[in-house]
């Protein structure tokens, strides 16, 4: 007798779809030239410039949970004096202090590329998304001013800002600068050093995530990321590292800010 074998399993393909019916091809517009002016041709320039600097990025999260309380209780106090309080006038502060301790950070090297200006006045500008497009207009002397006081000039700044009335009086003379791209979004930014300045920082957002305390204890953490850019031919990683420690210690750990502030 034959073995019996199994008949092969029948298989059966779902149809095929019909092939695509060609779209009707909808009228193309004409591509646009469009000159470019003010603002934005002035970045063509200043950012072709920047790519010429060999520059390195530094990167780090900082914990901003105990800052975030005290900036709620300042906030009450600067609205009864008609001003908006937000982190960037803190981080400003803690930057200056941490330059006076790392002055090579607000210099600028010389067109020979010979001599290094150490800078005396603290212009830290501030990256702004403006109807005009990013400008950067700076709070000068910040080594000389009170958290309330950089945060009344930043408020004039944004109103100027926003009114498109920035000009070489607030634009001109930056010598360090940070972007605040949090405010609008993302965690980490590739900030372009704006010539002749050797560094600039970039904010991420601030956000609310798990972190683990000394004791190993899971904790909520409000946490901002900071990425710098500096100007290697002058600024070697250490130097960017250990300013941007000293400023990541006085934002979280306020009280010691206190104590350090002029
Ligand atoms: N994370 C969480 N909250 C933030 C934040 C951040 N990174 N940045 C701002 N906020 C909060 C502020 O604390 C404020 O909250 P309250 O209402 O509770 O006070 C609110 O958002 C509005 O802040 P703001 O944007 O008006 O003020 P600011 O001082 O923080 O920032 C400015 C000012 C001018 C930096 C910002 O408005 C801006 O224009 N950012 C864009 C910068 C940019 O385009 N960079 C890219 C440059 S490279 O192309």
């Amino acid at each position: 007798p034959s073995p019996t074998t199994a008949p092969p399993p029948v298989t059966t393909r779902p149809p095929l779809p019909p092939p695509p019916v060609a779209a009707q091809a909808l009228p193309v517009g004409e591509d646009r030239v469009v000159p470019l002016k003010g603002v934005a041709k002035a970045m063509v320039r200043a950012m072709t410039e920047a790519l010429q600097i060999p520059a390195f990025g530094y990167y780090d999260e900082i914990d901003v949970s105990q800052l975030s309380i005290l900036r709620k209780s300042l906030k009450q106090v600067a609205e009864q004096r008609g001003i908006q309080l937000s982190y960037m006038p803190i981080i400003l502060k803690a930057i200056s202090l941490a330059l006076l301790q790392y002055p090579m950070l607000n210099a600028s090297l010389d067109a020979s590329g010979d001599n290094v200006i150490y800078k005396a006045s603290h212009n830290l500008g501030v990256a702004m998304d403006t109807p005009e497009g990013l400008l950067v207009p700076n709070i000068k002397n910040v080594q000389n001013l009170s958290i309330f006081e950089i945060a009344s000039e930043l408020n004039r700044l944004q109103a100027v800002g926003l009114a498109g009335k920035l000009g070489p009086a607030e634009l001109s003379g930056t010598t360090f600068s940070i972007s605040n791209i949090g405010a609008i979004g993302g965690t980490y930014a590739r900030p372009v050093i704006l010539p002749p300045n050797v560094a600039i920082g970039a904010i991420g957002k601030i956000q609310t995530v798990p972190r683990f305390d000394s004791s190993g204890e899971l904790i909520k953490s409000q946490i901002m990321n900071v990425s710098w850019t500096a100007d290697h031919r002058v600024i070697d990683g250490a130097t960017m590292a250990r300013f941007s420690n000293l400023w990541k210690q006085y934002l979280e750990t306020p009280d010691m800010f206190l104590l350090s502030l002029k």
